[in-house]
């Protein structure tokens, strides 16, 4: 992996040289100002982190690098890592590189295995697998190297060392911990010639099924990947990694994060809505039917899965791509056709709900990734985040290994008290 070294070298002193010139032309510039209603608001557009993995634009989505969610979504997952964390797509010899060395850590420990299958029966996958990486964590070869006494400006290097070993082994821990959770419990064994999502297709066993399968989830690996350093599950890992917790901790902390409805269970509740649908309304609702339904849904107190983002302000780009995916694969699927048509009612709807306070009432990605993995057969819908994690662990790592590289302290904000805030306005005790 000396090219894949050298290249995360050159981006590193690249990203280096620009915070040098910022630092030069404006170290104490003023870049975001915090009110009140921020300090209370989970922080919402304030601006207070450099991330360089990805960058998302309120209108226009995604960005890995400069590349735009359709520049993009027909890379594979490990060119995307590789995009990710060096700033430049492989060539294909870099490629044929980066995948012969997954392939030689894949091996994932017996007791990972023995921890797993001793859970209840009723886990939820995004328990396991979070556990699966936990468990591994004897095996972090930045605590090792650390232990011993290693440079500051080394800590990267170790890192990614964590970094292959896991995603290397991500895509057979995922597929164990389905074939445990909804099968026999009968593990399959990686095949070298596969790519990293072919090998999750094998490894899950749909070997058989429809050869877009594997083009599903090789685009799945690829939208979910990154999506710029402060939502939920990416802050989370980075926080904890500031800490110096190797990645094992903080990519086991981040996918603790992803697991919840806010963020990334959400597409498994996609799909639970889309399913008690067609339960109520059949696969062809009314215009009005459905309108009715999702506002009983509201008027109870849910929110509507799927639609909403902190950042996104239009139809997210990575929802376009699968909606893309579906019409050529899986138009006919019911589904799909209920997803398609809460896109033409749900937006409508949420634009004037409580008086016009949601932010955006468009669909995020999880609005229909679900449907399709439905198609295919993958029915269990509680396996869904694992799917996202997987993707996701690829920005985690990368975000991590470039904030070391940069030589990034640990994160501590300040928290004040409401006695504080008081005093700061003035407000007088009564
Ligand atoms: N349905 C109903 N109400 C919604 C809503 C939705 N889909 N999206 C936002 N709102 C409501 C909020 O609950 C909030 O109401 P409150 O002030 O009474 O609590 C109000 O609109 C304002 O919220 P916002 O500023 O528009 O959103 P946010 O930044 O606070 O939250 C998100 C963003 C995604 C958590 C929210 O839109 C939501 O809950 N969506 C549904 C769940 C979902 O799809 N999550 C996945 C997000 C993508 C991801 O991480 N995978």
């Amino acid at each position: 992996m000396a090219k894949l070294k050298e290249e995360i070298n050159n981006h590193l002193l690249q990203l280096q040289l620009e915070i040098d010139e910022i630092f030069v032309s404006g170290r104490d510039a003023v870049v975001s100002e915090v009110t009140i209603g921020q300090v209370y608001g989970g922080m919402r557009g304030l601006v207070a982190l450099a991330c360089n993995t990805s960058y998302v634009d309120p209108y226009s989505g995604l960005y890995i690098n400069k590349y735009t969610t359709e520049e993009f979504s027909d890379k594979l997952p490990e060119e995307i890592f590789a995009l990710l964390i060096t700033g430049k797509f492989p060539d294909k010899s870099e490629l044929a590189e980066f995948q012969a060395d997954l392939n030689t850590r894949t091996h994932i420990p017996q007791y990972t295995w023995d921890v797993l299958r001793s859970l209840p029966k009723n886990s939820h996958p995004m328990t396991m697998l979070s556990l699966g990486i936990l468990s591994m964590e004897g095996e972090s070869v930045f605590k090792k190297e650390y232990q011993k006494g290693i440079q500051k400006s080394e800590y990267w290097k170790y890192s990614l060392e964590d970094a292959l070993n896991i995603l290397a082994k991500l895509p057979g821990l995922a597929a164990g911990i389905y074939r445990i959770r909804f099968g026999n419990g009968d593990l399959i064994p990686p095949n070298p010639n596969l790519d990293w999502a072919g090998n999750l297709t094998h490894m899950l066993g749909f070997d058989n099924a429809d050869k877009a399968f594997s083009d599903l989830m090789r685009l799945y690996l690829v939208l979910h990947c990154d999506h710029e350093g402060g939502n939920v599950s990416a802050f989370t890992s980075r926080v904890v990694n500031s800490a110096l917790s190797n990645l094992y901790y903080s990519v086991s902390a981040g996918l603790n994060g992803l697991a919840g409805p806010l963020h990334g269970l959400a597409n498994q509740e996609c799909l639970k809505f889309i399913l008690q649908i067609y339960e109520h309304l059949g696969a062809n609702p009314e215009d009005k039917d459905l309108e009715k339904y999702v506002l009983e849904v509201l008027n109870s107190g849910k929110v509507i899965p799927g639609y909403g983002h902190a950042v996104l302000r239009v139809t997210d780009p990575r929802f376009t791509a699968f909606m893309n995916f579906g019409e050529h694969n899986c138009a006919d699927n019911n589904c799909f056709k209920i997803a398609k048509k809460l896109y033409s009612v749900v937006p409508g709807i949420l634009s004037s709900y409580k008086g016009g306070k949601v932010a955006n009432p468009w669909p995020n990605v999880d609005a229909i990734s679900g449907s399709l993995l439905y198609h295919y057969g993958l029915s269990q819908f509680d396996f869904y985040t694992v799917l996202f994690g997987v993707s996701r662990v690829m920005g985690f790592c990368a975000q991590n290994i470039l904030a070391q590289g940069l030589g990034q302290p640990i994160i501590r904000p300040k928290s004040v008290t409401n006695k504080w805030v008081m005093e700061k306005l003035l407000i007088k005790d009564k």
